[in-house]
């Protein structure tokens, strides 16, 4: 044999270790440089001959690198056996709160088209903004609002074909008008006599100050017309039923990063409202979420649909989700990605109560509308 028997079969044994020795190598400095000493010590040693102080110094090592292997794989066994579940990191939870979002719209459905968008734009003073028809899926949309797709928050209507009656359910509430000071009365009035079915008249809410009304559409959709100052987005609220309040307020803060603008309890009647947004409550349009003491389950119906928000990356959102689901229930109803044909970035889940949001991809959202 060779003058470096020892060293020959030291590096073949090295290497068929090696993921074992990388890994003590990396683990610990003390251990790598006994393990770099040793081998050092005997690829060196060039005496010529079969050295017994090589045998010794091969044995110990074989003998120690086996006890550091076993100590190794073990250790690393117990490891994965209590591995907690893998912990999101910080950075992608406290991606909703710093992601580009905003209410963009409400979807529904209607049982004619023509005779909803007559309703909205006399009554309530919206502009139909588009319209189009997708004939191949038998269905027809609407958008209408208080100022443009790209600003405002806006309703998108759906028909389909030869459906001219849904069941809108128990769980949601209604959408909300807000129009400045008096002019409620007028907004009123005018809504009526349009055709709107005033449900309630305008005056202070009950158990606090503002003035409301309530006028229904011809599909029996509520609107809340609110009075209050001048506002950027006077589409101010979309109100849903939900269970148990606080764990709405801790699923909509944590999984879409909104924020509590106001939370209102009133015992006298028997219900606390939550307002979510993304910015103040008066600039922007909000989810109101309202527990009625004790009720915990609502009938959906099949007339509304969705609120879409806005997002500059659906793939990292729908992570953030998924997570908070696992915590607080709901699901992720559509995986993050385009819609086949359209190109869109979205992806939609519900929450803990099964209302739905989809996520939109910001800069598809602009192209669509063709502004980007
Ligand atoms: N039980 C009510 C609770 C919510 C509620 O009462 N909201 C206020 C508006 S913030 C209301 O509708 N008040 C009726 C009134 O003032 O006549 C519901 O589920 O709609
Ligand atoms: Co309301």
């Amino acid at each position: 044999m060779g003058p470096k028997p020892a060293g020959v079969n030291l590096d073949a044994d090295v290497a068929s270790r090696e993921c074992s020795i990388k890994f003590v190598t990396a683990q610990c400095p003390a251990i790598s440089a006994f393990l770099e000493g040793s081998q050092r010590l005997l690829t060196d040693h060039s005496l010529g001959y079969f050295c017994t102080l090589c045998m010794v110094n091969y044995v110990q090592l074989l003998i120690f690198s086996f006890l550091l292997i076993s100590v190794c794989y073990s250790s690393q066994n117990s490891i994965m056996a209590e591995a907690p579940p893998v912990v999101p990191s910080e950075e992608l939870l406290e991606w909703p709160k710093k992601d580009k979002r905003r209410f963009l719209h409400a979807v529904y459905r209607v049982g004619d088209l023509d005779r909803t968008i007559k309703f909205y734009t006399e009554g309530f003073g919206m502009k139909l903004l588009r319209k189009r028809d997708i004939p191949e899926e038998k269905y027809s949309n609407a958008f209408l609002g208080f100022g443009p797709e790209e600003s405002n928050f806006v309703v998108e209507l759906t028909y389909n074909y030869g459906v001219d009656k849904y069941d809108i359910g128990t769980g949601f509430g209604h959408f909300a008008i807000a129009t400045p000071d008096v002019r409620v009365y007028k907004f009123v009035e005018n809504a009526r006599a349009k055709g709107g079915n005033v449900t309630r008249e305008p005056g202070p809410v009950k158990g606090g100050s503002s003035v409301i009304a309530f006028v229904k559409d011809p599909d029996g959709y509520i609107f809340e017309i609110i009075q209050r100052g001048s506002t950027p987005e006077p589409l101010c609220q979309v109100m849903l039923r939900v269970g148990d309040i606080e764990r709405s307020i801790k699923f909509y803060e944590k999984a879409l990063g909104m924020k509590l603008c106001r939370k209102i309890d009133r015992p006298e009647q028997k219900y606390t409202l939550a307002m979510m947004g993304f910015a103040d409550e008066y600039d922007t349009t909000v989810l109101e979420l309202t527990y009625n003491y004790g009720v915990t389950e609502y009938t959906k119906g099949n007339a509304y649909a969705q609120v879409a928000i806005s997002t500059d990356d659906v793939y990292k959102s729908a992570e953030v989700v998924n997570h908070v689901t696992q915590e607080l229930g709901g699901k992720i109803t559509r995986q993050p990605g385009p819609i086949p044909g359209l190109n869109t970035k979205i992806t939609s889940f519900l929450d803990p109560d099964g209302w739905k949001t989809v996520l939109v991809d910001n800069e598809d959202f602009l192209k669509e509308l063709g502004k980007a």
